[in-house]
C-alpha cells in the first residue's frame, strides 16, 4: 500500500525506524526486565531532533503535525510500546502549554521540550477519577500570588523523570468539571514530591508515579488559559493525542506480524514449514488486513487534524479504538501462531502482547471511546432531523 506520503515525511519515518532497528530492539528486553527508564534512546531522539517534532519552528521545533507525530510513533512502537509510551506521553503534557498557553509561557518551556532537554507528563488521572475525569478532587486554591496545589495523581507517565507537568485542578468546587483549570508545575517546587515507580504488566521501559501536592505553592502566572477551563483543556489535549494511541496499537500490531510471519517460514511441522497451511495463512492474512486497516483511518483521521478541523473527538476516538483493538488482536494471535515459543521470553511477542493491553485503557478506555463515539452519532442524528 502507498499511502502517498511526502518525501519528508518519509524521512521522518525511515529516522524513527532506524533509531528504533538500532537503539530500541537491542536494549527493549532489559528495560523490560529491569523496568528501567530508556534515558540513553531519549537522548538519541533528542539528538536526532525528534523530540521537537510536533512543536512550532519558532519555539524550537520542527513544526510537524499529527501524521509526522503518528509515524514516529508507529515505528518506536513496532519495537518497543514501553519506548513509545515515554516519546507519546511527552506530547501529551505539552499539548495543554502548545494550545493553551500564552507566548510568554510557551518561550518559557517549550525550546527545552523541542531540546529534549525536559520532559512533561500530564497530570489528570486520580484514584477516584479514571474515566470519570470530572471528579477529580486535587485543588488549586488562589492566595494572594501563589495557587496553593493540595492532591494526589495517580498513574502518570513520566511521573519523577519529567521535569514538566501539566496538571488538571479544581478551582471552584460549587462548578463541577467547569470549575477546574489547568496548571504547569515544575520539579523541584516545595511540597511537590512523587510516590514509589508501579510494577506494571507492560511498557516496563516506561515510568508510572503518583504526583503528590501538599501545599505546593506556584506562581498564579503558571495557569494556562482561565480558571474553569481546565476540562476543555484536557479534553482538547486527549482529542488530539488519542490519534497517536491507535498508532502505538498499529506499530505493536506490525512488529508482531513481522515476528510471526518470520517465524511461521521457520518452524517446520509435519515436515513443511508452518506457514505452508492455510490455517496459518488465514490468521497472518486477517491480521495483515486488520493492520491496513488501521493503517488507512489512522492515516486519514491525522491528516484530518492536520487540516485544522476542529471536530475531532469522533474520528479521534475511533482512531484510537480502532487502532489499540487491532494491537490487542494482532499481538495476541502473533503468539498464538507462534505457540509455545511465542509465549515464551526468547521472543519478543509476549512481551509486545504485554504491552498492547494498556492502550486499550490508557488516555481513555476503549469503552469511553464509544461513549464519545455515540455521544456524538446521537448529535448528529438531532442535527438531521
Ligand atoms: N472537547 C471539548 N469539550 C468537551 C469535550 C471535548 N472533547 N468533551 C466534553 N466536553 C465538555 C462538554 O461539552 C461539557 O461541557 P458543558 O459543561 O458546557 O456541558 C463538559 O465538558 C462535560 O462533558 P460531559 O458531560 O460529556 O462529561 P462527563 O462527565 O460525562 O465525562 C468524559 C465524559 C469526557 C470525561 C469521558 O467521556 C472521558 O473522556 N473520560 C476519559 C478520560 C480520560 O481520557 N482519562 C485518561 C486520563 S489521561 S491518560
Amino acid at each position: 500500500m502507498d499511502y502517498f506520503l511526502t518525501e519528508e515525511q518519509q524521512m521522518i519515518r525511515d529516522l524513527a525506524r532506524q533509531i528504533a532497528e538500532e537503539k530500541v530492539v537491542p536494549a527493549r528486553a532489559e528495560l523490560d526486565e529491569k523496568n528501567e527508564y530508556p534515558w540513553e534512546i531519549i537522548k538519541t531522539l533528542a539528538q536526532s531532533d525528534m523530540m521537537g517534532l510536533f512543536i512550532p519552528e519558532e519555539y524550537g521545533g520542527l513544526g510537524k503535525g499529527c501524521l509526522e507525530l503518528c509515524l514516529a510513533v508507529e515505528e518506536l512502537s513496532r519495537a518497543c510500546v514501553g519506548v513509545s509510551t515515554t516519546y507519546a506521553a511527552n506530547a501529551l503534557g505539552t499539548y495543554p502549554i502548545l494550545f493553551f498557553g500564552t507566548d510568554e509561557q510557551k518561550k518559557k518551556y517549550l525550546p527545552d521540550i523541542a531540546a529534549g532537554k525536559r520532559l512533561v507528563a500530564f497530570g489528570l488521572t486520580e484514584a477516584n477519577a479514571g474515566s470519570d475525569a470530572g471528579g477529580i478532587q486535587t485543588t488549586a486554591k488562589l492566595e494572594g500570588n501563589e495557587y496553593v496545589l493540595n492532591g494526589t495523581k495517580q498513574w502518570i507517565t513520566n511521573g519523577g523523570e519529567a521535569e514538566i507537568y501539566t496538571i488538571i485542578a479544581i478551582t471552584d468546587k460549587s462548578k463541577g468539571p467547569r470549575g477546574a483549570s489547568a496548571f504547569v508545575v515544575e520539579k523541584g517546587t516545595p511540597g511537590f514530591t512523587f510516590g514509589k515507580k508501579e510494577n506494571k504488566m507492560g511498557i516496563r521501559a516506561s515510568s508510572t508515579r503518583e504526583l503528590i501536592f501538599d501545599n505546593c505553592r506556584i506562581p498564579k502566572e503558571n495557569i494556562l488559559g482561565r480558571e474553569g477551563m481546565g476540562f476543555i483543556v484536557a479534553m482538547k489535549t486527549l482529542d488530539s493525542s488519542r490519534t497517536g494511541v491507535g498508532a502505538q496499537g498499529l506499530g505493536v500490531a506490525q512488529g508482531a506480524f513481522e515476528e510471526a510471519v518470520k517465524f511461521a517460514r521457520q518452524r517446520q511441522q509435519f515436515g513443511h514449514p508452518i506457514i505452508s497451511f492455510q490455517a496459518v495463512q488465514h490468521m497472518l492474512a486477517d491480521m495483515a488486513i486488520e493492520i491496513e486497516a488501521a493503517r488507512s483511518l489512522i492515516y486519514s483521521v491525522a491528516r484530518y487534524i492536520d487540516s485544522g478541523a476542529k471536530d475531532i473527538s469522533k474520528p479521534s476516538a475511533m482512531a484510537k479504538t480502532f487502532g489499540t483493538d487491532v494491537g490487542m488482536r494482532v499481538t495476541t494471535n502473533a503468539v498464538q501462531v507462534m505457540g509455545g515459543s511465542g509465549y515464551m521470553k526468547e521472543y519478543p511477542v509476549e512481551k509486545m502482547m504485554r504491552d498492547a493491553k494498556i492502550l486499550q485503557i490508557y488516555e481513555g478506555t476503549n469503552q469511553i471511546q464509544r461513549n464519545v463515539i455515540g455521544q456524538e452519532i446521537i448529535k448528529e442524528a438531532a442535527r438531521k432531523k
